[in-house]
Order: structure tokens, then sequence, then C-alpha cells
């Protein structure tokens, strides 16, 4: 899979890009993520991203043409011929969810375009974007964490590219489910003993036993997210 990602702060996505599981995948060259200035793609000497809003009001506007540009050169026009999926980090976008990141997983390429200010040029989203993605309802300062995001969320359900293949599909929310305390040594700490179960070494008991504390732990917590676990065939 390749990532391009367009933004005015590159640097954000450096220790990312070359750090575990990110920079391993690189390496092996699985995953490709390439992180584009979007002043490269101005063409004023001042290489001005933004402007300020028609219609008056605080702050400043992404200008569209070095984003559409940028976009073009890496997406190609939008229509039948693309075969990038250009995305848009927005607070205005469909809410990101596990699901969307397991279909996105199964792209080649996508292109994550990155706003700052108060948004981007209502023009670059009608002419170059494919979708509008937000990954909550909180307030951030632009689309870069939020890609970042994105990033991980996708990238680590790419065959290859976490170390062990069949954990990321057991885990929570794959299984539309939180899951339950975990213990590593000592068997006793400040007082406190690991469940017996644990060190029993059986391990029919065991799965049942985590089963019972995931069940208890999502009702607990995430009530919303009971009966709506996904069987086998849909996950
Ligand atoms: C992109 C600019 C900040 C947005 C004024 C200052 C996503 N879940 C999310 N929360 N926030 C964002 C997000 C925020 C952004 C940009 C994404 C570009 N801002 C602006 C409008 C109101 N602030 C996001 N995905």
């Amino acid at each position: 899979m390749r990532i391009d990602v367009i933004t005015i702060f590159p640097g954000l996505f450096e220790p990312f890009r070359t750090t575990s599981l990110l920079g391993a995948a690189c390496r092996d060259g699985i995953l490709e993520v390439v992180v584009h200035d979007l002043r490269a793609f101005t063409k004023d000497r001042h290489r001005t991203v933004d402007d300020t809003p028609y219609g008056g009001g605080p702050g400043m506007v992404m200008r569209p043409e070095p984003l559409v540009e940028a976009i073009e050169a890496l997406a190609g026009p939008q229509g039948e011929s693309r075969s990038a999926r250009v995305l848009l980090l927005t607070p205005q976008g469909r809410r990101f969810e596990q699901s969307w990141a397991g279909q996105l997983a199964h792209e080649g390429h996508l292109v994550l375009v990155c706003g700052r200010y108060e948004g981007v040029d209502q023009r670059v989203i009608e002419i170059a974007v494919d979708e509008e993605i937000s990954i909550g309802d909180y307030v951030l300062a632009g689309g870069e964490l939020p890609a970042l995001v994105l990033i991980e969320a996708v990238t680590r359900l790419v065959p290859g590219v976490m170390g062990n293949p069949e954990s990321a599909e057991s885990e929570s929310f794959q299984t539309g489910m939180l899951e339950g305390p975990q213990f590593t040594r000592p068997a006793e700490y400040r007082g406190i003993e690991v469940p017996a179960v644990l060190k029993s070494g059986d391990h029919q008991a065991i799965a049942r036993w985590r089963a019972d504390e995931a069940r208890a732990t999502t009702k607990r917590r995430r009530p919303d997210l009971l009966g709506q676990e996904r069987g086998e065939e849909e996950r």
C-alpha cells in the first residue's frame, strides 16, 4: 500500500514514519508513506498556502490552487481513471471507525489531505476530494494528527504490517467488544495477586474467564457495543 500525505507540517510525520510498526513495514517494502510539503506546490515568491475568508470572519482559509495541484499530481484528476482514494481529514467528515479502517486497508493507494487554519476552500472538496473523514467529536487544530490516527488504524490491518497477522483480528472492536484485564509477572505485586485461573494452565478455563471478563467490561463501560458483536463471517 502507498500513502501520500499533503501537509504544511511534514516534520510531524517523521517520527511515526520511521519508528516501530510503520518504520519496519516501510523498510520491508510492504508500505510506502510519502509526505509532501504543500508549499512545494505554490508558485508565488512567498509560497502562500492561505488567504482571508470571503464574507469576512476570523482566521484564514487554505487556498485552492496548491491543494488541487498537489492532489492531482499525486492521484490524477478525479474520475474513472483515478486509482487512488483522496481523503480529506475534517471535522465535517463522516466519523472514522474500525470497519472503515478495514475497508481502506484493501486500497492500493491513499492520498491524505491535511488542512490547517479554518479549513480548506470548498472547491478543493468539490474538484479533487473523494471522501471527508473525521476521527471524532473534539476540536483539533489541523488534519495532521487525524491523518496519523488513520494511517496507524489502517496500516496495522494490511497483511504483513503487523508482526503477527493473527493478533490484529481478535482484538477489541474487530470483535465488537472490549477486552478484559491483562497481567504479566510478578504473580503478586503490592499485595495484588494475578487471578488464579490465568496461572492454572487450563486453556479452556482461561478462554472462558477471558470471554466472561470481556463481556463484563463491555457491559459496564461500553453497553452501546453489546448486541452489535460481529460473527466470524462479518469480520
Ligand atoms: C482538519 C483545520 C481546525 C477546524 C476551526 C480551528 C479531523 N476530529 C477532528 N477534529 N478536528 C479536526 C480537524 C480540524 C481542523 C482541520 C481536521 C483543519 N482545523 C479548524 C474548523 C473550526 N478550527 C478533525 N479529522
